[in-house]
């Protein structure tokens, strides 16, 4: 049988760790693509596993995608690369539409040009931010989207493009339409890590509070884990097509923010604990994301393993221990 050959854009990201060491897990030949100068301490370098064969690539540059695509002559690309921070995408919105956006056009036409339409299994990483100020609850495949800030609008560009070259010219794309997935490999800019490394350095006594914008929003949180695995069940299909990947469990900031307290044996007071910082408020919030992943269950045969309060736990024990070691 022929050696199963990997590509993953954004690999230093917190899913492209998690997918790496699946695939590797699997025995696929795994390339992660970098778009800069990595510091080889950085950890999320140092982090991933040496198998990893890293090459150098940037979603705003077509000829370095094609080139990668042509060194790796992957079987499956994950896209996994974006700017894909919803706050950044407010500030900057260029950028973001360029990377986010664009970047899949470029991935698609990169494929096209070096005629591996037909042999290449291609996964978009597509957002629940496409649903944003949302239509339905919960949210399935066929919701229509309502994105509210640039970061959803260049993922719902990504998207329906996928949906567009699949249909116009046979390329195996498929999109997962993932939910909010956390863990310990989440970066500190969104709000679970925040409030994860917060609540740890609360706990042992270096900080004593957390500044956080709105409280109310309410997402669907599952841990990025579990959600690899349904990226990688869908490039298992012999058909490409689109799937919602959630729990179907709603949690607000300020109730994650409890459930963080008690898991680091704090009194789950937020008010004694949080105070209001208005930088973090949002040009036009999603409110609530809900999803309804019945398609991947029925399909993939994927659902969730990991609870919301096993997630927080995940989450504020690894802090806890990166915060210890950096007081000794
Ligand atoms: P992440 O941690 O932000 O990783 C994204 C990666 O993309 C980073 O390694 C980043 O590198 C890289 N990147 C940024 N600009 C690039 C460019 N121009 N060319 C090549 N690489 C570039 O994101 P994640 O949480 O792992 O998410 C993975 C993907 O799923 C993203 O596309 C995200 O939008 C999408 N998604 C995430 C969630 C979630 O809840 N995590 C939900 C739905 C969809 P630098 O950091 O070095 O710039
Ligand atoms: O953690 P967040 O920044 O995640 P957001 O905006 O939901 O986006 C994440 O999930 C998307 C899937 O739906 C991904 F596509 C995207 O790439 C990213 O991974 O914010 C969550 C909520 C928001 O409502 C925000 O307004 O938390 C609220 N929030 C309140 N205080 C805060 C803060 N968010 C951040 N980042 N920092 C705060 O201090």
């Amino acid at each position: 049988m022929s050696e199963k050959v990997a590509l993953i854009t954004g690999v230093l990201g917190q899913d492209g760790k998690h997918l790496s060491d699946l695939l590797i897990s699997k025995d696929y030949k795994v390339y992660g693509m970098v778009h800069k100068k990595i510091n080889p301490n950085d950890v999320r370098l140092t982090r991933l596993d040496p198998a990893v064969q890293l090459v150098e690539g940037d979603l705003t540059d077509t000829g370095s995608l094609v080139r990668v695509i042509d060194s790796a002559r992957p079987s499956e690309i994950y896209n996994l690369a974006a700017q894909s921070f919803v706050g950044s995408s407010f500030s900057q919105p260029e950028l973001t539409c360029e990377v986010t956006g664009l970047g899949v056009l470029r991935m698609l036409e990169s494929i096209r040009m070096l005629k591996l339409d037909s042999s290449v299994k291609f996964y978009q990483a597509s957002s629940s931010e496409m649903f944003g100020k949302v239509l339905e609850v919960p949210q399935k495949e066929s919701t229509p989207f309502y994105p509210r800030s640039p970061y959803g609008v260049a993922k719902s560009f990504g998207h329906q493009l996928c949906v567009n070259y699949r249909e116009s010219y046979g390329i195996f794309a498929s999109c997962g339409i993932l939910f909010n997935h956390e863990g310990p490999y989440r970066g500190y800019e969104f709000v679970t890590r925040k409030i994860s490394r917060a609540v740890a350095r609360i706990s042992l006594g270096i900080q004593d509070h957390v500044e956080l914008g709105n409280l109310d929003s309410r997402r669907d949180w599952g841990y990025a884990g579990d959600y690899v695995e349904a990226m990688w069940l869908m490039l298992q299909q012999e058909k490409p097509d689109d799937f919602v990947i959630s729990t179907g469990e709603v949690t607000s900031v300020r109730e994650f923010l409890q459930l963080a307290l008690e898991s680091a044996s704090l009194e789950p007071d937020v008010e004694r604990y949080y105070i209001f910082d208005s930088k973090m408020v949002r040009p036009a919030e999603v409110d609530l994301l809900q999803g309804d992943s019945t398609k991947a269950y029925r399909v993939l045969n994927w659902k969730p393993k990991t609870s919301i309060r096993e997630l927080v736990e995940i989450m504020v024990q690894n802090d806890l221990a990166i915060e210890k070691r950096s007081l000794v």
